[in-house]
């Protein structure tokens, strides 16, 4: 497919498309759009049928920006291994002949799979169709029908018809009705319109939206339930099927996840809390922040992302769209601008207090040459480099053992609010107490070139400890006007106690993908080294703080290619 030298290897990769992190969505470029590409754009609606996991995401087959978005269509048996097939939607009918943008994808008690997206009709309005698989039979699910009575739900009764899309999966109610959210605004306020329906065809809308916040447009809003430790039958890490929902029982014992993403800032937030069938009202546990300093799956570029119910490990697999800012020349001569990060478990931490995500289990078959560290103490201002394998395309776990955390630095309580801005102003190279320590990926082997992956260790005024995490890939690489922003999140672990930090970072060429304190806090960004590419990668432990650290482990794996979206034969 002509990937450059950075292109990711390992995953479903190439997306090339325009969206951005800071530019407003849905720009058309006219002369744009139908430059040639491979390319696609964010917001993944996977689902599984008949023995196979099935990925529709947004794309532009014409363009190398935003534009002309049918739903693509890959598949695969294992989550690793990827075969694309046609698209499985696209503009063909009065009521999504502008565009078919996102949706979600929800399994019938019947084992029938409905979509239902977002058509953009004669009139530019935003309308919500159903499709069903022409051929129940085919496994590959390759034809849809789209029935004549679409659209099954417009933008009536004073919704803003420009912003009206993203349906969620719907979930049934022991009421014998089905519901789903989609996603809108009212000036300032975003929206998760819900509507109630008997037989998936005729529609109504709730009298009060199910939840709304000052934070602009929500877009692929995502509902589903969470299993509560402790509770009842199930392990907590085990998902929970919408479906489920059904039993009553298991309707009371759950907790329930609400995520959107902001279109303005373009990043996204959930919360966590409880939903009462009877009313249809959702209300989130007290200790979320429910606006735009709320908790995020993750704290890079990670946006439009959906979560799937996963029958086989019976686990709920949360994916997203690492999308990226870069300006539209440089998207076309990179030949992409965002790509599928790698499906993620999660589930809800064992307090009820945040999700917790960790790459699939699947992606160990990847793994080859292994190499590690184990009781390597890294005194202040010392560096270790990682030998023996190949970093570049690789699987990194490491624990970081710091006897003294007395010196820590005092912790400002102002800073709660942006840790982004922090680790921007306290960068990798900035010499602290307790920290920064971690790893330099995709280093060359001068260190001219590098992306750190840290951790800083603060107190607070109540001797607490805060433990920021960060990514600052301002080295990464010295071309002037590439993206490279600063990401950064808190880790809600007590060091004080445990003593150590984990890390595991997926490091595929030109993607940094980061899990932090078991996978309490992720951090994916992209970063675009020239020199410390190929074998000429390296990867480093180092320690800038004034307390010395240890890695009592770290084990390192080369990570194989695997069969990413070859199109079917
Ligand atoms: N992009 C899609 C929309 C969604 C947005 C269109 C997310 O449906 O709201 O391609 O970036």
């Amino acid at each position: 497919m002509g990937m450059a030298a950075t292109a990711p290897l390992f995953w479903v990769a190439l997306l090339l498309l325009g969206t951005t992190a800071v530019r407003a969505s849905h720009i058309v470029y006219p002369e744009l759009q139908s430059l040639e590409a491979e390319q696609v754009d964010e917001t993944s609606r996977p689902m599984y049928y008949k023995g196979l996991y099935h990925l529709f995401y947004q794309y532009n087959p014409k363009g190398a920006v935003w534009g002309n978005i049918v739903w693509a269509h890959s598949v695969s048996t294992d989550l690793i291994d990827w075969t694309a097939l046609d698209p499985a939607v696209y503009p063909s009918k009065p009521f999504d002949v502008n565009g078919c943008w996102s949706g979600s994808a929800t399994v019938l008690p019947s084992g029938v799979p409905a979509l239902m997206y977002t058509g953009i009709d004669p009139n530019k309005h935003q309308v919500q169709n159903v499709a069903y698989p022409k051929n129940l039979s085919d496994p590959f699910l390759r034809e849809w029908v789209k029935p004549g009575y679409n659209p099954v739900i417009a933008p009536d009764g004073g919704v803003n018809a420009s912003a009206f899309r993203d349906p969620t999966t719907a979930w049934y109610g022991p009421d014998g009705h089905w519901r789903l959210l989609v996603g809108s605004k009212v000036d300032h306020k975003g929206l998760a319109v819900l509507y109630r329906s008997r037989d998936f065809k005729r529609w109504v809308r709730a009298h009060h939206p199910f939840h709304s916040g000052l934070t602009g447009m929500w877009e692929c809003p995502d509902f589903f339930p969470v299993a509560v430790a402790g509770a009842g039958r199930r392990h907590h890490r085990r998902g929970v099927d919408t479906a489920e929902l059904r039993d009553k029982a298991v309707a009371e014992e759950v907790k329930y996840v609400l995520k959107v993403s902001l279109d303005l800032t373009r990043y996204e937030y959930y919360t966590v809390g409880t939903y009462d069938h009877a009313t249809d009202r959702y209300n989130p546990d007290a200790g979320f922040q429910d606006n735009d300093y709320g908790l995020r799956y993750d704290y890079g570029d990670f946006y439009a992302s959906k979560s799937f119910y996963d029958p086989v490990k019976r686990r709920r697999i949360l994916w997203g769209w690492a999308n990226e800012s870069d300006t539209v020349p440089d998207d076309r001569k990179k030949g992409w601008a965002g790509i599928q990060a790698i499906p993620r478990k999660l589930w809800l931490s064992p307090g009820g207090r945040q999700l917790i995500q960790w790459p699939v289990e699947e992606i160990k078959v990847l793994r080859g040459k292994h190499v590690s560290v184990t009781d390597k103490v890294v005194k202040g201002g010392e560096y270790l480099e990682v030998t023996g394998f190949k970093s570049v395309q690789s699987d990194v776990e490491a624990a970081f053992e710091i006897k003294d955390l007395s010196k820590a630095e005092e912790f400002n309580p102002a800073w709660l609010t942006d840790p982004q801005a922090l680790c921007k102003k306290r960068g990798s190279a900035v010499n602290g107490e307790v920290g920064p320590f971690g790893l330099w990926v995709l280093a060359d082997a001068d260190l001219t070139e590098r992306t750190a992956v840290f951790f800083r260790v603060f107190r607070t005024n109540t001797s607490k400890h805060v433990v920021l995490m960060c990514n600052d890939p301002t080295r990464s690489s010295f071309e002037s006007q590439i993206y490279r922003p600063t990401f950064a999140g808190f880790v809600n672990v007590d060091i004080a106690k445990t003593k150590k930090i984990a890390l595991r970072t997926l490091i595929d060429h030109s993607v940094v993908e980061s899990f932090g304190g078991g996978g309490r806090t992720c951090i994916l960004t992209r970063v675009y080294p020239k020199k410390a590419i190929g074998d000429a990668a390296h990867l480093f432990v180092f320690n800038h703080g004034e307390a010395e650290i240890k890695v009592t482990n770290l084990d390192a794996w080369e990570l194989k290619t695997p069969k990413m979206n070859v199109p079917q034969q």
